[in-house]
């Protein structure tokens, strides 16, 4: 149901609405000079409407949520709960890594409208920027700041367990998770009505993993994993389309999907994405551009990513996790006797061994739904020559289908690239 009272905004009354509040007509001039301030709809993502208004002052950001999916329209309804859950995570997010997430100014239940600080270009969006060919010196850097801190500092390891159990609460976002549980989990799988691919090229290769049943049991068991693991609070959607950077600079965008959801899921989601744009650049590639040095900085940057990821997590926990109930003071650490350090030691291996099979278990199958099912990628799309892409789509498709089913088969991140590198 639509929020009562709630009004979809154009380019004309954002304006309006804008100018009729101080605190964020601030941003943008004066109300006496909303006439003179210019407004676009700049709203690429799948999901919502996002406006730039500039004026004298400078340029504010304002997304709106509509009751239904924009990509498909009002035939597939969506809560417009997803702007509370966004303006929150957002906030979240911020107590841990400010650096990192756009200033939230002010959120409105009722219109369903967060208002934001502006990324102003040089920013843009990662995906956008990988596909011109550039590379991001900090990105790896960062966004492993970025999960760690978030995830860390959410999770039962830093938190009071009545504490963890609210915050879970108040992120539920049951329909947000169930559009992923769908889209990513089940969808993919057989031919559903929003699937598409590129066809004919890919028809046989999807008959294929129509029919694969371990393909199916395995994105089955991790739909499980995404609906009963609650470990921390998630961003959700953590795709090089979520990201706004320079080469100085990252920022992580668009938290609609937030929930108490297995930390696996973001990572397995970032890595798959850069994965994607790998297998992409030979569609991107020309004699003059061969792309080999951005082809290899993506690579690096997995590695770098996870790396940098798995060190700055496990030293948050060495630091704050006596203040979590998960593993007692006196239990683990230096709090817990003679055996205390060796089962922290035993209890940190474990934990990232798990993590790190199911962040490749989750990576197959976004790898898998970007190429076959409602959702897919501009780095795949934006490449015009259909057999071209149908290449790289292919390999693509295998590698993803390779981790779903088998990730116990990859040691480590050093293989993972080696893997990536070899199916080309
Ligand atoms: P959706 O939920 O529909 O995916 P996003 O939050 O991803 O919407 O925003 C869509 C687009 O709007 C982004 O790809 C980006 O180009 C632009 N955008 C979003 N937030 C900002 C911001 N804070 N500053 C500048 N541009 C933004
Ligand atoms: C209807 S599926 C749309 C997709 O776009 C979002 O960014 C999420 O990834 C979602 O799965
Ligand atoms: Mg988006
Ligand atoms: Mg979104
Ligand atoms: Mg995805």
């Amino acid at each position: 149901a639509t929020q009562p009272g709630f009004v979809a905004l154009n380019c004309d009354t954002v304006k309006e609405y804008v100018a009729a509040r101080p605190q964020l007509a601030k941003h943008v001039g004066p109300a006496a000079t909303a006439a003179t301030w210019t407004v676009e709809e700049v709203g690429d993502g799948n999901i919502n409407f996002v406006y730039i208004l500039s004026g004298p002052s400078g340029q504010l950001c304002l997304k709106q949520a509509l009751p239904f999916v924009r990509c498909v329209g009002e035939g597939w309804p969506l809560s417009q709960d997803r702007v509370r859950i966004e303006a929150e995570a957002l906030v979240a997010e911020a107590a841990h890594c400010p650096q990192h997430v756009p200033a939230v100014f002010h959120y409105d239940a009722r219109m369903c409208i967060i208002a934001m600080q502006y990324l102003a270009p040089p920013h843009i969006i990662v995906r956008k920027g990988l596909i011109q060919g550039l590379i991001y010196p900090r990105l790896a850097d960062h966004l492993a700041s970025f999960m760690a801190e978030t995830l860390f500092h959410t999770s039962l390891l830093a938190l009071p367990s009545d504490q963890f159990k609210a915050n879970a609460t108040r992120f539920s976002n049951v329909e947000m998770c169930r559009l992923t549980e769908q889209v990513i989990f089940t969808d993919p799988y057989y031919a559903a009505q929003y699937n598409r691919h590129t066809s004919p090229q890919l028809d046989a290769e999807v008959a294929e993993l129509h029919a694969d049943v371990a393909a199916r049991v395995a994105a089955t068991k991790l739909k499980a994993k995404f609906i009963q693991n609650q470990e921390a609070l998630l961003h959700g959607d953590l795709h090089t389309g979520s990201i706004m950077a320079t080469e100085e600079t990252t920022y992580v965008i668009d938290p609609e999907f937030a929930y108490y959801g297995p930390m696996a899921f973001d990572v397995g989601k970032i890595i798959a994405n850069l994965l994607l744009c790998f297998f992409a650049l030979d569609g991107h590639a020309s004699a003059t551009e061969p792309r080999s040095a951005q082809r290899a900085w993506l690579l690096e940057c997995v590695r770098e990513l996870w790396g940098s990821f798995r060190s700055r997590f496990l030293a948050l926990w060495d630091q704050h996790g006596s203040k979590g109930d998960a593993y007692h003071a006196q239990l683990f650490g230096s709090g817990g006797g003679d055996q205390g350090p060796a089962a922290q030691q035993a209890a940190q291996a474990a934990f990232m061994a798990d993590l790190w099979r199911d962040a490749l278990g989750f990576a197959g199958a976004v790898i898998v739904r970007r190429l076959v099912g409602i959702a897919h990628v501009a780095d795949m799309d934006s490449i015009a020559d259909a057999d071209v892409r149908a290449v790289c789509e292919r390999r693509a498709l295998r590698f993803g289908r390779r981790l779903l089913t088998g990730p116990e088969a990859v040691a480590d991140v050093a293989e993972l690239t080696q893997l990536a590198e070899a199916a080309r």
